[in-house]
């Protein structure tokens, strides 16, 4: 329905005794929504190193509303909302409405970076560890795996106020970035050219990360959540290249 038609049918919709039910059935045919998927595993089970309660409320209600905003801002951008969302993040420095662009920024950002975290960890008492050859390429662009997760963590740390650190493959190469926000590595014409790559693994450390379980500890929310990384992902990434 164009949008023309759609504000007289809506005004209809308002004056007739039948509103609620048209109104309800005319929403569904015009909107095209990204989906909030559940965790991919038991909220419960990333503890001790990140608590239920945190889960909860990240996943539940920040995550949510990510999504929830981002089809309100996408419902007027018929052209653009029904590109798959990594697509979409892809191209945010080429939309022209600059609300539409920081809606997509940050509210499409929150989405990608938070479907990408809960997959990028599995419960505690799954252990997992870097492939043979992602720990090679660590091992050429760090020089150990301590030396990666001491770089990644300063990273994370330094990353002043709200934001993630990342490792992504960079022209074949592995490096460790930071973004401010909800800002991530695959957004073009955004972010700086050295900071864009194809992201492996990313940290959430926005305070309604952690603060709950750390209060202002994010040093030890980052040494707790190595625990629940899972490589076996990362190794998937990795292998499948930029
Ligand atoms: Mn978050």
């Amino acid at each position: 329905m164009k949008s023309m038609q759609r504000r007289e049918f809506v005004k209809w919709a308002a004056m007739s005794s039948v509103a609620t039910c048209v109104m309800g059935q005319a929403q569904e045919q015009v909107s095209v929504k990204h989906q909030h998927k559940p965790l991919p595993y038991p909220a419960d089970s990333l503890a001790p190193y990140i608590d239920t309660a945190t889960m909860n409320i990240h996943h539940g209600k920040h995550h949510a509303a990510y999504v929830t905003k981002l089809n309100e801002a996408l419902a007027n951008a018929p052209d653009i909302a029904t590109l798959p969302l990594d697509q979409l993040i892809g191209r945010i420095s080429t939309i022209a409405n600059t609300d539409l662009q920081s809606a997509i920024r940050n509210q499409g950002g929150g989405h990608w970076n938070h479907e990408f975290f809960w997959n990028s960890m599995s419960p505690a008492d799954k252990k997992s560890t870097p492939s043979e050859a992602l720990d090679k390429a660590i091992q050429e662009s760090f020089g150990s795996f301590e030396a990666f997760k001491t770089q990644f963590a300063d990273a994370a740390l330094k990353r002043f106020g709200s934001g993630w650190a990342w490792l992504i493959l960079q022209n074949g190469k592995l490096k460790i970035t930071a973004t401010a926000n909800q800002d991530n590595p695959l957004m073009k014409g955004i972010l700086n050219e050295k900071e864009l790559g194809k992201p492996l693994l990313g940290i959430d450390v926005w305070e309604h990360a952690y603060y709950l379980n750390y209060q202002n500890r994010r040093a030890d929310y980052i040494a707790a959540w190595w625990n629940v990384v899972n490589w076996d992902v990362v190794n998937q990434r990795f292998s499948q290249g930029s």
